[in-house]
């Protein structure tokens, strides 16, 4: 097989600043050795995030000069209408600015005390925006899910049968739904499986439950699929992505991440009183429902960017970049979470650095340090982020859609591989300050 190449040549370049280590020396230790705190004129190749730090295509830059600013009824917005009914055949579609806007929306309206809402693992934005209505956010992922070097090809799953003891015990008159999270990224952006999904969702049938849908990165998972599921390997990703819709009541969505845009977002539902509601509350926080919090622009950048996504040279590249990060390092004995997920590489920081107990914070310190050898940013996920609640020490390399070269991924492999050379010598961190909430983004370290 010959190399899987970018599919896409550069039209427009984004210079990097180089820097040396005695810079990034300097500039780690003025944030207090947080990595958030950085200018990211300071970070060459930056793998904080693949959230809205994917490269648009020329199709995209053109639609935004088509973008119609219209306040109410813009062109852009039936054009962003058709490009997510294609995939999503909801009832009602509602732009927010971004997911977590969807998030709040949906919770508000469908949350509150005594409720409980099971997921396979929320991400953080979903858990607080859940908690905010005094609901409690429950994680169900199978157990293969929480380990790091257990190798299932759908690590994502819900564990069924503890939903189904779980809707028992709550009583499903207090759970407004079951959500599903595609892929799962809190568990090392792994796949939910076709089955798996048609599972919860029978189960969500017997209790007359409707099913949400995270749909994040519901292109990867569908194309995680499309490898690893029988009597998938013939379908498009398109009729896949369906199918998967085809099966819920409604979505979240971040279009930062798999409708390739730099900010938006949108709520499907098929409850009418429900999208009543949550656009009554829309129009408070985001706007009008045309347009939710968005440019028309960024509408018609959606619309292409989800027509594009589910190229399938595209998802080929895609999976086998972050693929080709993860093989190499762990070929050279860095622990991963494996199998490698669809936007990110995430390294076992505790199995990487056993010397360093948890509570001295090993995936700060290797963090901190991929910076300070060769200008890498990641972000620990673990007992900074998550305190007493984390289960794995994780660092989180999220590729960036369509930004990097591979050249620029053999640079980080080479960094991660110099750092492994003398990991021995890397020290444990103490938090010297933190603030009341979300403490990762802004907390001060030393080494202990
Ligand atoms: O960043 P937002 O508000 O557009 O989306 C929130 C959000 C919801 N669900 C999931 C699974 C996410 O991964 C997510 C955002 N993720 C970020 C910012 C990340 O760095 O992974």
């Amino acid at each position: 097989m010959k190399t899987i190449i970018e599919p896409f040549r550069i039209k427009v370049v984004e210079p990097i600043r180089m820097t040396t280590r005695e810079e990034r020396t300097h500039c780690i230790r003025e944030t207090h050795y947080n990595l958030f705190g950085l200018n990211a004129r300071d970070v060459l190749i930056d793998l904080l995030t693949d959230s809205g730090t994917s490269a648009m295509s020329s199709g995209q830059w053109a639609g935004i000069m088509r973008g119609d600013e219209s306040y109410a009824g813009s062109e852009s917005y039936y054009r962003f209408y058709d490009a997510v009914v294609d995939i999503m055949p909801f009832k009602h579609i509602i732009p927010t600015h971004q997911g977590r806007a969807a998030e709040k929306i949906l919770f508000s309206v469908i949350g509150g005390e005594g409720k409980k809402i099971p997921n396979n693992t929320h991400f953080d934005t979903t858990r607080a925006n859940v908690e905010f209505t005094g609901a409690e956010a429950v994680d169900l992922v199978i157990e293969e899910g929480k380990n790091p070097q257990t190798v299932h090809p759908f690590k994502g799953n819900m564990d069924v049968a503890g939903l189904r003891e779980f809707i028992k015990e709550t009583g499903a008159e207090n759970i407004p739904c079951v959500m599903l999270t595609l892929t799962n990224n809190s568990g090392g952006g792994q796949p939910v499986s076709m089955q798996n999904i048609r599972e919860v969702r029978s189960l969500c049938d017997e209790y007359e439950l409707p099913l949400i849908i995270d749909a994040c990165r519901f292109a990867e998972n569908a194309y995680f699929i499309k490898l690893r599921e029988e009597g998938y390997a013939g379908k498009s990703v398109k009729e896949i992505a369906r199918e998967i819709f085809a099966l819920a009541d409604g979505c979240t969505m971040s279009a930062k991440k798999d409708a390739l845009v730099n900010i938006g977002g949108f709520l499907c539902l098929n409850n009418d009183d429900w999208a009543m509601s949550a656009r009554n509350l829309l129009i408070l926080t985001e706007g009008f429902p045309t347009y939710g919090g968005l440019a028309g622009r960024d509408l018609e950048a959606i619309a292409i960017g989800l027509e594009e996504v589910l190229h399938e040279d595209y998802l080929q590249y895609r999976l086998r970049s972050t693929e080709y990060l993860g093989e190499k390092i762990s070929a050279a004995g860095v622990p991963i979470v494996r199998p490698v997920g669809g936007h990110a590489v995430y390294i076992d920081a505790a199995a990487f650095l056993p010397h360093i107990p948890k509570a001295q914070f090993p995936g700060q310190s290797l963090a901190v340090e991929l910076y300070v050898e060769g200008g890498i940013r990641g972000v620990e996920i673990g007992s900074v982020m998550f305190a007493g609640a984390a289960k794995m020490e994780l660092v989180r390399l999220a590729i960036p859609r369509r930004v990097y070269t591979q050249s620029h991924i053999d640079y980080v492999i080479e960094v991660i591989l110099e750092v492994n050379r003398r990991k021995d010598k890397l020290r444990g961190m103490k938090i010297t300050w933190e603030p009341p909430v979300l403490r990762h983004f802004t907390a001060h370290f030393d080494y202990v």
